[in-house]
């Protein structure tokens, strides 16, 4: 199946020029599945004609000295236009929280919930979020909303939720005591406020015990026209890590260390990859919301630019060319780049104790299913010496030291993973890879992209990868 690529998107280039706009501001309650929308809104842009046509978005390209505007792609569109709505926000995962309009405000209700999240399949544990959600489902808006947010406490304790980033009338700024009273458990508080900012912010519980149980949600806000150079993809990921002792489901909200973390609730390789276009300019929203955690966020195949913050877009004078991005705790960081490199790329956190959750081996184990401990300290190489503790009877007890709560993985569980559509057609082993605070940017060729995401036609795991390997989609040598 040789395909000539060039062509192909020379025709495409042409006929769609100025195909579809989505309609205006999303004038309705339901949240915009961006698939759906995509679909339909994705004008091949005519910027690609103009000053950036001598930039492929198809290969790699330094684009000329720093100060250029196409260096590492910084101001190359994407394929849609100029002067349009933004793409719907996505993020795997997680749903968007519809809404109501009553008078000219836009209302959503929320309500704080204890959760069970399936972060590994069939591990659900014991969380709290919003809406039976953890995170909690994203508020999506855009500048000059007036939004109405009715609160309703669902927990067993009293709560207060504050809109982080926010610059909103102080009585809305849910800090207990300070702002306003507890909401108690079974009662409702209604936030009211006007929206003048646009980016990346998110809402979360000011109970910081309840904070590090999960109570976090996006809350994005869209400037009415999207920023230039406009994307095609909006993607957003919630980092969090939690202190689950082993043997249980509930976190420890006390403990300052973790051995569980999930992206958007979901722990590698439970992770829903972002699957894009070859040739797409994407932007990828990250929120840390560990209790204790910062994290390097580092990105392969590509060089991105970091255009906003918590604060808001940055002027592209001050961007910033990253490939490992430090997201602290309660930041916010969003970065953009051309997806020019065809391929299933990881995405991960850096720190090496984040890549795994309780340590999950790959190289060696802790202890394996199969092994007490004396037969492990016994096959060791190097065996240390024989501690006395060894032969205290608990290391008779089953269960004693603890395995690290089944982290084998079933065939249940890789049934589980591979039947996300997202994930069809890569690499047989490719969740050997995938742990922790990991995920996976998956840039397909438009007509893998259309197989894999839109057809029910079956996807050979590696067809893809060696199609790319083989160079019959990339347009350089590699
Ligand atoms: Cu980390």
């Amino acid at each position: 199946m040789k395909i000539d690529v060039t062509r192909r998107r020379i025709l495409l280039t042409g006929a769609a020029a100025a195909a579809g706009t989505l309609s205006a501001q999303w004038g309705h309650g339901e949240p915009l599945d961006a698939s759906q929308s995509h679909k339909d809104s994705v004008g091949r842009s005519k910027n690609s004609n103009s000053e950036f046509s001598d930039y492929s978005r198809y290969r790699p390209s330094f684009g000329g000295p720093p100060d250029s505007d196409k260096y590492l792609g910084k101001l190359v569109p994407g394929f849609r236009s100029s002067g349009l709505e933004p793409v719907p926000f996505e993020a795997p995962d997680l749903k968007k929280l519809s809404w109501k309009m009553v008078n000219g405000v836009k209302e959503f209700e929320l309500r704080c919930t204890p959760v069970k999240r399936e972060f590994l399949p069939g591990q659900y544990m014991n969380v709290w979020g919003f809406n039976d959600s953890m995170p909690g489902p994203t508020i999506e808006a855009f500048q000059g909303d007036r939004v109405r947010i009715i609160v309703h406490n669902e927990l067993p304790e009293p709560t207060s939720i504050h809109w982080h980033g926010l610059e909103l009338p102080v009585e809305f700024d849910g800090v207990p005591g300070v702002t306003q009273h507890l909401i108690p458990p079974g009662e409702t508080y209604i936030y009211q406020y006007d929206l003048h900012q646009t980016g990346t912010f998110f809402y979360h519980s000011h109970v910081a015990m309840q904070e590090a149980f999960g109570m976090i949600g996006f809350f994005i806000i869209h400037p009415r026209v999207a920023y230039d150079p406009p994307v095609d993809r909006d993607f957003g990921l919630i980092f969090q890590g939690f202190f689950i002792p082993p043997n249980s489901s509930t976190p420890d909200s006390m403990r300052m260390d973790w051995n569980w973390h999930t992206i958007n609730g979901r722990s590698g390789p439970y992770t829903t990859p972002l699957a894009c276009k070859h040739g797409e300019r994407v932007r990828i929203r990250l929120v840390d919301f560990s209790p204790m955690q910062h994290h390097p966020i580092h990105i392969h195949g590509h060089t991105v630019w970091l255009t906003g913050t918590e604060g808001g877009r940055i002027p592209s004078s001050a961007w910033i060319p990253r490939n490992t991005i430090l997201v602290g705790v309660a930041v916010a960081q969003d970065f953009e780049f051309i997806a020019f490199n065809p391929g299933d790329w990881t995405f991960h956190c850096h720190m090496t104790h984040h890549m795994m959750n309780h340590m999950v081996r790959q190289v060696g184990p802790r202890i394996r299913g199969e092994e007490d401990v004396s037969q492990y300290l016994n096959s060791l190489p190097n065996r240390p010496v024989a501690e006395p503790a060894l032969e205290n009877p608990a290391f008779g007890v089953p269960g004693y030291p603890q395995k690290m709560q089944d982290m084998d993985m079933s065939r249940e569980m890789l049934e589980k993973i591979n039947q996300k559509r997202e994930t069809r057609g890569m690499r047989k082993n490719w969740h050997m890879g995938i742990k922790g605070l990991m995920t996976v940017l998956r840039v397909l060729p438009e007509e893998y992209f259309d197989l894999v995401m839109r057809s029910n036609d079956d996807v050979r795991p590696g067809a893809i990868f060696e199609a790319i390997a083989k160079g019959q989609y990339r347009t350089y040598r590699p």
